[in-house]
């Protein structure tokens, strides 16, 4: 069992180690949302993780919510998984030939989502959506993709695109670099509003070469989809030749074995992985029906490619991963830990008078600090920035690490158990008696 660390204090080699970092790092960071911009404070330098928990330079000890954005849902250094990457390790970590382990990882997940025929593996979350959006125009011959504002897929280009002024007109460049030619063909809908989709549909119905959704949204913080939301995006890309592509890299074998397409009983024409199928090491994949992916190089005209794409041991570690998720009772153990969570700091909250709405779904959950349920990205943005930076930092001096941000997930491994859930309401509780203090 974790024990909650006192009120901590000690930050100062973390302070050190990233102060430095910031000189050779944009940001001291690999990735923003590691600088603790959202929430302010000194980022925890981290030095090893340990199953749930997580410890830093300054010795302090987190029970760990974000897991590596979801990848490791066996939780950190899991022994099955480390001597999987191991063993390969020995053997050679890459060799840009092909290899078996490959095929075993894509049988698995074939196996696992009844759309999946085929897959193919890349490094990243970023290069699977690329890369199926390509796909999508390589099929249907068209430009445009419907996209759904606060949905993240990744730093391509094309998807970089915000709402532009009115739900039909095209995306705008959300980031600077991003040309306005990159996004012209991106058109972005509010999330859970199947009617924009469809009005979208209509206006450009020719044009649309694939919508593409996260079937449960964790980039918004989470947002469940509305009944009959992903069902009427399956009814209208089919109405209008349109592929349907679900970018499942955070919630494919993190939700549900199968994913969300099984849980919600949706096929979409092409799927996007990553995070918990590479175990913790860089790998992705995208996917679909045979007769699309027969348009993938070197079989068919649409390219790409990548160096370390399918390399054994990110390969192995997601293999281990998937062996041990396919154990009857996880998703339902998983679930579970989820549900406790979600309903604990609904629970500390209310005691505390404090307005929030929590859910769960497999291995995931969320909360905000509202008073009813968010749809889509704009009524996500009505919370409190400043109550959750409150709360985040209430419960990290207590060894409870959420995102830092409120526009994140939250996730859980199989590596918590009862102890952390007590502890970790326990923080709560403390957390919110901060709030109200303050
Ligand atoms: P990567 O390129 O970061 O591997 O995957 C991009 C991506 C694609 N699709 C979905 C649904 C995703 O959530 C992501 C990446 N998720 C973020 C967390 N919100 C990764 C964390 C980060 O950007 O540092």
């Amino acid at each position: 069992m974790t024990m909650i660390s006192p009120i901590m204090t000690r930050t100062q080699r973390s302070e050190e180690v990233f102060a430095h970092a910031r000189t050779r790092m944009p940001g001291g960071v690999s990735s923003p949302v590691r600088a603790f911009r959202a929430v302010g404070g000194v980022p925890r330098v981290i030095a090893r993780g340990e199953g749930p928990v997580l410890v830093d330079v300054d010795d302090n000890t987190y029970i760990d919510y974000v897991l590596s954005w979801g990848a490791l849902i066996l939780g950190h250094a899991d022994p099955d998984v480390s001597e999987a990457v191991i063993q390969q390790v020995r053997r050679g970590t890459t060799f840009g030939a092909p290899t078996a382990v490959e095929g075993e990882l894509a049988e698995v997940m074939c196996a696992a989502v009844p759309s999946l025929e085929m897959v193919r593996f890349v490094s990243s979350g970023t290069e699977a959506t690329m890369s199926a959006i390509r796909l999508a125009r390589a099929v249907t011959g068209r430009n445009r993709i419907i996209k759904f504002a606060g949905c993240y897929h990744g730093h391509a280009d094309a998807l970089l695109a915000q709402a532009g002024s009115g739900i039909a007109t095209l995306g705008l460049p959300d980031s600077a670099g991003v040309t306005h030619a990159a996004t012209a063909d991106t058109l972005v809908a509010p999330y859970n509003d199947a009617d924009a989709v469809a009005g979208i549909a209509r206006a450009h119905k020719d044009q649309v070469a694939a919508i593409l959704v996260e079937p449960v949204a964790g980039n918004m913080g989470f947002v469940l989809p509305a009944p009959g939301f992903l069902a009427q995006l399956r009814a209208i890309a089919t109405s209008i030749g349109a592929l349907l592509i679900f970018d499942e890299v955070m919630t494919g074998f993190r939700v549900a074995w199968g994913g969300a397409q099984v849980l919600f009983d949706i096929e979409p024409d092409l799927s996007c992985f990553g995070k918990v199928m590479g175990g913790g090491l860089p790998a992705a994949a995208y996917g679909g029906r045979r007769d699309f992916m027969m348009r993938v190089a070197p079989e068919g005209p649409m390219y790409q490619a990548g160096t370390l794409s399918g390399n054994p041991v990110a390969m192995s570690a997601g293999l281990a991963t998937l062996h041990r998720l396919a154990h009857p009772g996880t998703y339902e153990m998983l679930g579970r830990l989820s549900a406790e969570l979600a309903a604990a700091v609904r629970e500390e909250a209310e005691a505390a008078g404090v307005p929030l709405v929590s859910a769960s779904l497999g291995g995931m959950w969320g909360f905000f600090f509202l008073d009813g349920h968010p749809a889509n990205y704009a009524e996500a943005q009505r919370a409190s920035a400043a109550r959750y930076r409150q709360f985040f930092h209430a419960l990290l001096d207590r060894g409870v690490y959420l995102a830092p941000s409120q526009f994140e997930a939250a996730f859980v491994s199989t590596a918590h158990g009862p102890g952390e859930i007590h502890a970790t309401r326990a923080a709560f509780r403390q957390a919110f008696s901060d709030l109200r203090s303050d």
